[in-house]
């Protein structure tokens, strides 16, 4: 077997039982969608990801992207080009474009379980795969024009890349030096260097690239309100045909050594450097470049907290195997019996206790990006033309809209804090073993640690979160997820059931309502004493994950009630076993970690800016 398991009960468990998203089939943008469909579809893709996905993950890793300074070339693994050519040729590809380019109209909700499978088997491949995905947002901002480069981008299988990051400019994009000059004939000269762009280079996979490219043309205002987004192809293309022609003068200059994902081309690539100028397109024509941008950074925030949540349950899923099978020590009960039977070390109470908070944050987190796409799939509806959107109305597309911007961010940050924390449990449960690279726990560690950095570090979501998706949005996306948190506890379902866990879910409720209040304390005070804004950067990341974790208890509380009835109307063999197992984990959540919210708010309603008055010498 493989390196990777994916955990297809549990996505279909989520998918089909706790959100019910088929409900939405049928109708609409997903006309063509059904249950039954979706679920072969998931099927399929397990089968990819566990066959010719994974079979690669380590010669990726082993073999990591050379670069050739002669030829400005990545050179890439041959068996991450066979995956890639695998899911190529499988067409998977439209799984996640435009239906105007050739997407196949799969709802967000299953493309994200999908994608988990894809991300946790082999991330880079899936990353090598942008071109149809940015195409589709070239064709939706695009001018005609570049309406019909993004079809020939998806036609003749083009890689992409998003360029916003340089030297001084990565979390503050706003600092960008790259420069655009207006030619005067609809083509811009692009001159900077640009750093760390993922698949700026990528072999023989893809006949062109095309760059998304933040650049500043000539007297354009300073910060991310002056840059615009231009298309810059690595070489220049038959407007028609799309057949690639000279080079255009965006160079890969280096490639960087990484403590992980050395299977994925991290690039410096240098535009107009080289004695051929970098030749760029305005997109759409209008100078709206981070907003443009934002719309790949959506996809992109979601894809990293998807790939850390896959490679949390696939690290999971390893070490129960490995706990199962390992023989060592006496049960603890037996420990002063010198010849007591040795036991699997799933019999002791520290093992289980890290297998199942493990389980907690792989199952708790997937059911966190699946609420997050169901919303995705409401905001389809608003794609569709009126006729065609049933009884979805305008307010609800609004609404969800808004609610998927509030979740991004704890699907991406708490997704990728949760995923390493929790990853170093999976490693710890193999003993010495686990720092082996005879098992896949030490790449997952590497790989995943990525998470937390690109696409917004931490800090920067944990602010996003507080100031753009709270504050500035007065609240309504908060209070309709809060509502439903609420209306969960009032309804008390589950038969009387799970009634201490309620209790406890309410006191996390009320835990988080207050640290946001005190946290808004901070903000408006700010306007006395300005420092006070000091409070709200220095808790902002604990805020964001004890955000996290009330979603995370109240979702496993509600496939516990979900598992419940399932168990009450009579299961047997192994969907007994995953019903008992959805209760167990929920319960233990609230038990062991749902607390923890109480101290965490003592910490924020105890703020004070004494770490902000040390001086840096004394750090
Ligand atoms: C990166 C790439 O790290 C990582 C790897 C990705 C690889 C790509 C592969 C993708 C694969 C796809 C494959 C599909 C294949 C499928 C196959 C299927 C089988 N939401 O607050 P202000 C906008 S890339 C929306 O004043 P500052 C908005 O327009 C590098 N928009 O910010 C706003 O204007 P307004 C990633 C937002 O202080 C404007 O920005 N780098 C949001 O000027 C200004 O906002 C980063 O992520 C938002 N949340 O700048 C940088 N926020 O307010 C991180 C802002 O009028 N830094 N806008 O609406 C930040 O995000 C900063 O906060 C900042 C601050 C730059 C925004
Ligand atoms: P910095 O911004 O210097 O941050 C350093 C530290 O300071 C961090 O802990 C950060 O949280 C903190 N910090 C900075 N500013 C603030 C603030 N205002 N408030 C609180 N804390 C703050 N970029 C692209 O454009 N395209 C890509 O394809 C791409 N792929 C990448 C692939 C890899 C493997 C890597 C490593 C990076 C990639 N990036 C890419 C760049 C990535 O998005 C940046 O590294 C990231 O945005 C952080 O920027 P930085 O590294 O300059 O860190």
């Amino acid at each position: 077997m493989g390196h990777y398991r994916a955990n297809v009960r549990d996505i279909e468990f989520n998918l089909f039982e706790v959100f019910r998203v088929q409900d939405r089939f049928g109708s609409g943008p997903f006309a063509e969608a059904d249950e039954e469909t979706a679920r072969a579809l998931l099927g399929e893709v397990a089968s990819m990801a566990e066959g010719p996905l994974a079979d690669s993950y380590v010669s990726g890793d082993r073999n990591p992207v050379r670069f050739d300074p002669e030829t400005h070339t990545a050179h890439l693994d041959e068996g991450i080009k066979k995956s890639y050519r695998a899911m190529w040729d499988g067409e998977w590809w439209r799984l996640s474009a435009d239906n105007a380019i050739g997407g196949m109209g799969v709802p967000p909700s299953v493309q994200w379980a999908a994608g988990e499978m894809i991300l946790g088997a082999n991330a880079p491949v899936f990353m090598y795969m942008a071109g149809p995905n940015f195409a589709s947002v070239v064709y939706r901002n695009g001018t005609a024009q570049q309406q019909r480069w993004a079809q020939l981008m998806v036609d003749r299988g083009w890689g992409a890349t998003m360029v916003l990051t340089e030297p001084d400019a990565g979390s503050d994009v706003g600092a960008g030096r790259t420069k655009a000059r207006d030619n005067g004939d609809g083509t811009w000269s692009i001159e900077g260097v640009k750093r760390f762009i993922t698949s700026a280079d990528s072999d023989d996979l893809h006949e062109n690239i095309m760059h998304l490219v933040l650049a500043r043309p000539e007297g354009a205002r300073a910060g991310t309100k002056g840059l615009s987004l231009f298309l810059v192809p690595k070489f220049h293309f038959d407007d028609t045909t799309g057949e690639p022609g000279e080079r255009n003068g965006a160079f890969v200059t280096n490639v960087e050594h990484k403590m992980g994902l050395n299977a994925s081309a991290t690039c410096e690539v240098t535009f107009g450097g080289h004695g051929t100028p970098a030749t760029g397109w305005l997109l759409g024509d209008v100078h709206d470049g981070i907003a443009q941008m934002f719309q790949v950074i959506e996809y992109a925030r979601m894809m990293v907290g998807t790939k850390a949540i896959g490679t949390l349950s696939t690290g999971y899923l390893n070490a129960l195997a490995y706990a199962k099978e390992r023989i060592q020590g006496a049960d603890l009960t037996k420990q002063t019996d010198k010849t007591a039977p040795r036991v699997p070390i799933t019999h002791h109470p520290d093992v289980r206790r890290s297998l199942m908070l493990q389980k907690a944050y792989a199952e708790g987190m997937r059911s966190v990006y699946t609420f997050t796409s169901t919303y995705q799939d409401v905001v389809r509806f608003g794609e569709a033309p009126e006729a065609d959107r049933g009884a979805v109305s305008a307010e609800e597309i609004a609404l969800a809209e808004k609610v998927n911007d509030l979740l991004l961010p704890i699907v991406k940050g708490v997704g990728s804090e949760r995923a390493t924390e929790q990853l170093i449990g999976s490693l710890q449960t193999l003993g010495g073993s686990g720092y082996l690279q005879d098992y896949p726990i030490e790449q997952y560690i590497r790989d995943a640690k990525i998470d937390s950095l690109y696409e917004g570090t931490t800090a920067i979501q944990a602010q996003d979160f507080f100031f753009r998706k709270i504050v500035r949005d007065n609240g309504q996306a908060l209070m309709h997820v809060a509502g439903q948190v609420q209306a969960f506890l009032d309804a008390e379902g589950g038969n009387g059931r799970l009634k201490e866990e309620r209790a406890l879910l309410a006191t996390a409720l009320g835990d988080v309502q207050a640290m946001l209040g005190t946290m808004v304390g901070f903000l408006t005070s700010s306007q006395e004493d300005v420092t006070n804004l000091y409070k709200v950067g220095q808790h902002a990341v604990r805020f964001l994950m004890s955000m996290g974790d009330l979603l995370v208890g109240w979702l496993l509380l509600r496939g516990a009630e979900v598992a419940g009835a399932a168990l009450d109307a009579g299961v047997t063999g192994r969907d007994q076993a995953f019903y008992e197992g959805k209760i167990a984990v929920a319960r233990f959540f609230a038990r062991s970690v749902l607390p923890e919210l109480s101290s965490r708010r003592t910490i924020v309603e105890g703020a004070d800016n004494s770490i902000m008055e040390l001086d840096v010498a004394a750090f």
